[in-house]
């Protein structure tokens, strides 16, 4: 061991919070990992653990990449650190007992590789009580209404990171409208570059800003369609 090395166990929850921010910055997995058990074993809440260590890192990744200071490869690497730290917290969010809400069919959007916010909106989902059938990523028109058919959930969920990919989820919704099946689903969308006004123009029910918004929305409108079936 190196004089300067960092042992993560010895710091202050702070420090280690900084710590993790730099080594999910630098990529480093298994320090993302050990990081994020010790968080769990000094009693953070696991939200907590995601939100201030994991997803806070990634938005200074998220900065720099925009910026020019760092590069695909290495977002990769920070990405692949970032999928080990919410491996460990996915089963303890998801642990939550909560009573069964509602179904969801969630994926990326045709040409857009980006999962980590859907995964995450996905975990949350489930935490919260919500079935989720994740399709994952590059999602065409027809995966989505196949998947609808056969899982025939309460809410269809779209992610798109990219401007270029974003105007898809108007193909997908108008596809539904043609073919009637529009008003079967809510439909609720979200990643980086949406906005309100975007899920407005595209004829979506909701933008969620992130994933605690999305699961506070499924909650209001699966009741509030619920209700209305009932009446
Ligand atoms: Co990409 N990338 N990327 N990238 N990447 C962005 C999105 C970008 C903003 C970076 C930048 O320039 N600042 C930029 C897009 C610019 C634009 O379109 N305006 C960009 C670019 C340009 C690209 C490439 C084109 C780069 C290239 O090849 N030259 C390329 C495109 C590949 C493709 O998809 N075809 C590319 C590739 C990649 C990697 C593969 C290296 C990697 C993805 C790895 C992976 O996902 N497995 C990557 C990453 C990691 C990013 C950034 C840095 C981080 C994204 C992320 O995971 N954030 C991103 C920068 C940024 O977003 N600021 C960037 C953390 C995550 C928790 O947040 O995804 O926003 P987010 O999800 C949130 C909310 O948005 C919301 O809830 C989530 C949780 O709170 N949400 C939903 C998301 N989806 C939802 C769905 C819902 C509800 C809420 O449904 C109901």
């Amino acid at each position: 061991m190196s004089d300067d090395e960092i042992i993560l166990s010895d710091l202050s929850d702070d420090e280690l919070v900084l710590q993790m921010h730099d080594d999910l910055y630098d990529g480093l997995r298994e320090e993302i990992e050990e990081g994020v058990n010790i968080l769990i074993e000094r009693g953070w809440a696991p939200y907590d653990a995601l939100t201030k260590a994991l997803v806070a890192g990634m938005t200074i990744v998220g900065a720099d990449f925009r910026d020019g200071i760092l590069f695909v490869p290495e977002v990769l690497l920070a990405a692949n650190a970032m999928k080990g730290g919410m491996a460990i917290l996915k089963p303890l969010l998801i642990a939550t007992g909560a009573p069964r809400m509602g179904k969801m069919v969630i994926g990326t959007v045709k040409g857009d590789i980006h999962d980590i916010g859907k995964n995450l909106v996905g975990m949350m989902m489930e935490g919260a009580g919500f079935e989720v059938r994740d399709l994952g990523i590059n999602n065409s028109v027809d995966a989505y209404l196949e998947a609808l058919e056969a899982e025939t959930p309460d809410i269809l969920g779209m992610s798109a990171l990219l401007t270029t990919t974003m105007p898809y989820m108007k193909v997908v919704i108008d596809t539904l409208k043609e073919k009637g099946m529009r008003d079967d689903y809510i439909v609720m969308v979200g990643g980086a570059p949406l906005n309100e006004e975007f899920a407005k123009a595209i004829g979506a029910d909701a933008y969620c800003r992130d994933a605690a918004v999305a699961v506070e929305t499924a909650k209001s409108l699966v009741s509030r369609k619920h209700n209305q079936a009932r009446a």
